[in-house]
Formats: C-alpha cells, sequence, structure tokens
C-alpha cells in the first residue's frame, strides 16, 4: 500500500521540480542542503531551523514587489497586499514582544541596528539642529547650519560590550561602519568571574558619557540585566539600545522576563529574526513611542527596498512563536545548554565564567592545548558545526581564537533533550581529547594545522548519526 506524500512534502518536491526544469545545479544544492543539515550536528548558537510554513512562506510573488517607505505610507503605488503583510508581520511582533512600536523591514541584524543608530541619531542630533535652525528638514538648512550637523552627527559616542566579552561588531567596533560613525569606548566582563561588570559599566559610562549605550552580545554565555543598564543610561542622559539578535527567542518564550527582558528597558531594540526566534534570516527593530516616526524611516534612509517576501516569513514565524509550543521550546533551549554546558564541565573542559544561563556557551579549548580554529576544523571533521570565538582577552585573537562557541536552539528544534546534550558534550569532548595541534609546513608551531587520532572522526559521526536518527529534522518532508 503506498501512502501519500503529505503536504510540506509535495510542496518542496514539486519546487524543486521547477527550478530542476531552469537550472538542475540549484536543484541539487537545494536537496544537498536539506542533507547537510539533516546529517550534520548544528551546535552554530545562531543558526536554528525555520518550519516548513515559514520557508514556503518566502517563494512567492511578493519578491517581485518594490514596497519603499513604510505601511500606508509608500513611494511606489499598488503595495495594499504589501501592507497588509507589513502590518500582521508588526502586530505579530508588538504582541509578541510587548513593544510600542514594531519595524520588520531590515533585511538583517546590521541592517538593524544601522536603522536603530540612525533613529538615535535623528532624533536626538538632527531634529534639534533642525529646530534651532528653524527649518523642517535637512534641505532647508543653510550650507553652514547643515556643515556644523554632519560634524555633530560624525561627532557622537557609543559605549558597548568589547568583541572578546562577546560584543557585537557593529556595536562600534572600527572595522565596522559603527566604529566610523562613532567614538567608541568597550565596557568588558571581570576578570575573576567572566560576568558583566555592572559597577565599571556605570564608571566607564560616567566618564565618557555616551549618546547610545548598547547592551547586548552575541558570545556572552550570561543574563544581562537590562533594568541597571536602564539606569546607567538614563544617569549619563544616553539612549539604551539593546541587541537581542541572540536571545529574541527566550525573550519572545518569556524565559528572559522583569529585569532580563530588554523591551520594558529600553528605547530602542533590534534583533535578527533567524537565530533563537527561528524565523527567516532577516532583522527586525522595536521601539518606544520616542522614536517610531524616525524607525519608519528605515527605507529608503538607511535601507534598500524591503522584502515583502521576508516579511511574509517573518508573520508567520512571529505566529508560531506566540503559541504556547513557543514557550516550551525556548525553556528547553537553556535547560539544553545548561545540560551541555554541565557535560562538559563534568568531562573537564573550561567553560567562560563556568557555565551558561542562556542558549550558548563558550569552551575555553586552550585546556586542550588547542586554538578555537583547531578545534573548529576537528570537530567540523567529526560532523560537528560549531565556530571559534575569541575568549576574555584571548592571546590568540579574534582570528585563530582560544575558544569554541556552541549553542541549542538549532538542535533543540529537532527535539533533542538534555540526555542527548550529555551525548553531545561527549562527542565534543572525545575529538578535543584526540586532537593535537600540528607544525607549519617550516616545522614551527601552528595555530591551524591539527592532527585528529585516527578513527575518532568516523566514530564520533556513527553516534552522532544514532543521535539524529533519533530526531529527524523536518520529518513531515519526504523529498522522495
Ligand atoms: N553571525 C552572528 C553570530 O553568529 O552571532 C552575528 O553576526
Amino acid at each position: 500500500m503506498t501512502t501519500q506524500p503529505s503536504t510540506e512534502s509535495t510542496a518542496f518536491r514539486s519546487a524543486i521540480e521547477v527550478v530542476r526544469g531552469v537550472e538542475p545545479r540549484i536543484a541539487e544544492a537545494i536537496g544537498a542542503e536539506v542533507e547537510d543539515q539533516r546529517s550534520s550536528l548544528k551546535l552554530i548558537a545562531s543558526e536554528n531551523y525555520a518550519s516548513p510554513a515559514t520557508l514556503l512562506a518566502m517563494g512567492n510573488w511578493f519578491s517581485d514587489k518594490y514596497a519603499e517607505g513604510t505601511i500606508g505610507r509608500r513611494f511606489y503605488a499598488g503595495c495594499k497586499n504589501v501592507d497588509t503583510v507589513e502590518s500582521v508581520a508588526a502586530e505579530h511582533a508588538r504582541e509578541l514582544f510587548g513593544a510600542r512600536h514594531a519595524y520588520v523591514q531590515p533585511h538583517s541584524g546590521i541592517d538593524a541596528n544601522l536603522v536603530a543608530f540612525w533613529a538615535v541619531l535623528a532624533a536626538r542630533v538632527e531634529s534639534p539642529a533642525l529646530e534651532r535652525a528653524g527649518a523642517r528638514q535637512v534641505n532647508d538648512l543653510s550650507e553652514d547650519d547643515w556643515a556644523a550637523l554632519r560634524r555633530d552627527l560624525g561627532n557622537q559616542r557609543m559605549l558597548g560590550m568589547s568583541l572578546d566579552a562577546g560584543g557585537h561588531l557593529t556595536h562600534g567596533f572600527r572595522p565596522n561602519i559603527s566604529g566610523k560613525m562613532f567614538e567608541q569606548r568597550s565596557y568588558g566582563t571581570d576578570p575573576a568571574t567572566g560576568l558583566l561588570d555592572y559597577a565599571a559599566v556605570r564608571a566607564a559610562a560616567r566618564e565618557f558619557r555616551p549618546l547610545i549605550l548598547i547592551a547586548g552580545y552575541s558570545a556572552y554565555p550570561r543574563l544581562v540585566n537590562f533594568a541597571t543598564m536602564r539606569e546607567i543610561a538614563d544617569e549619563v542622559g544616553a539612549t539604551l539600545m539593546v541587541d537581542m539578535a541572540h536571545f529574541a527567542g527566550l525573550v519572545a518564550g518569556k524565559v528572559l522576563t522583569g529585569d532580563f527582558d530588554p523591551v520594558p528597558h529600553a528605547q530602542i531594540v533590534t534583533t535578527t529574526t533567524h537565530k533563537s526566534l527561528r524565523g527567516p534570516r532577516g532583522g527586525m527593530v522595536l521601539c518606544d513611542d520616542s522614536l517610531a516616526d524616525q524607525v519608519d524611516r528605515g527605507c529608503p534612509m538607511v535601507l534598500g527596498g524591503p522584502l515583502p517576501h521576508v516579511m511574509a516569513a517573518k508573520a508567520v514565524a512571529l505566529a508560531e512563536a506566540r503559541q504556547p509550543a513557543f514557550r516550551d521550546y525556548a525553556r528547553q533551549v537553556v535547560e539544553n545548554a545548561h545540560a551541555l554546558a554541565e557535560g562538559l564541565s563534568r568531562r573537564g573542559g573550561t567553560l567562560v565564567t563556568g557555565g551558561t544561563d542562556n542558549h550558548l556557551a563558550l569552551i575555553d579549548v586552550s585546556g586542550y592545548g588547542l586554538t578555537g580554529r583547531q578545534a573548529e576544523a576537528a570537530l567540523l571533521d567529526a560532523g560537528i558545526v560549531t565556530n571559534r570565538n575569541a575568549i576574555p582577552r584571548d592571546p590568540n585573537g579574534a582570528w585563530y581564537t582560544s575558544g569554541i562557541r556552541v549553542g541549542t536552539p538549532a538542535l533543540t528544534t529537532r527535539g533533542v533533550d538534555t540526555d542527548g546534550m550529555d551525548e553531545v558534550a561527549d562527542l565534543i569532548h572525545t575529538v578535543l581529547s584526540a586532537t593535537t595541534p600540528g607544525t607549519a609546513k617550516n616545522g614551527k608551531p601552528s595555530k591551524a594545522a591539527y592532527t585528529l587520532a585516527d578513527g575518532v572522526a568516523e566514530q564520533v559521526r556513527a553516534r552522532s548519526a544514532d543521535l539524529l536518527a533519533k530526531h529527524p529534522l523536518y520529518p513531515s518532508v519526504d523529498l522522495g
């Protein structure tokens, strides 16, 4: 007896066949990608698996529509349906996060941060300058006033978490445009505990007096008290901006509440939609009423035309995140991270801060005698996908690093539980213990070369295949 393919199977099979009719190599690559994702142990803290409904919402005619501007105020005609999509996505975002205003157009987290920076600059530097000059918009300014405004815009300060403590490149670091727009200073973590030192943040804020105090991280394994950060910001007249790209799913799932939920405390919050939030790749800005008008000017002032097909997928993913099951998911992500961290520590691994309170852990692989680059490559040989990451005061810098960042959002989506995470900890420990640093061609020690003992990669791949077989990815999708 043959069974009918599921609706999802039919949809994806048909889509791939239509693509195959035009460019077979792309159809092959799509099939190969899902197979890779199904068969690898994905521990990249910033990745996840979007639902079939979210993925399918992106492949349609919204892709063809230009819609610069925002809901009801477009620079193009014929945006009625895009207005519906953007309104539904924004409504879900507001309801989910309890935000006054949501802007769902940013194409990525970096774009969301740029929108936020310019919104703050516009509200706090440009608008007062226009008012002083009695001008309605920048085009009305005299050449002298315009030159003065441009100098002022380029003369503002930002205080953010240092990169090696887990901050993000877009939080004012020189190689990134944010570091060219702002004079930046960083706050780090306490060398003894690895934890955020609020007294040091306060002292730095009092001395530096930034326009923007930015909180949020991509590699800090603990919680941030946003109520305290807001107090510090208020004390020095800064705007508190929180980049919750990594932990938005934990906020949506009500694991991070009270002082640890950034939305009630920050004037502006940015996020990606594809990490722990489990939506399509993209970004979003939430803000209070004081910044809403400026944020809505994101496109075309900062962003290119919005991607309505991605906004449609954001709406679907946000609707999913409002379901009770998402709260169970978010709670499990954190329990799984605990189990992974605990399993690594028990086996002798060293973790930055000694553990985790969120979805990620940072392994200091110098205890295994390795650089992050060697550890990342050896783990990948064994089918474990991670990424190397600097640790606080890293002697190996940001390229080779001494850390490996691991996160649980993706495996939790597959249904892996705390017992499974203990097995994952054992697989990681097995690989790292069996890896030795190698030498460069000239015989000198190398920070990149390594040797993984014979047979270990195969043994670990087999064990991870057993684990993953118990938790199939996209069980409703059979590509035939
Ligand atoms: N790429 C994201 C991450 O991995 O954390 C941040 O940009």
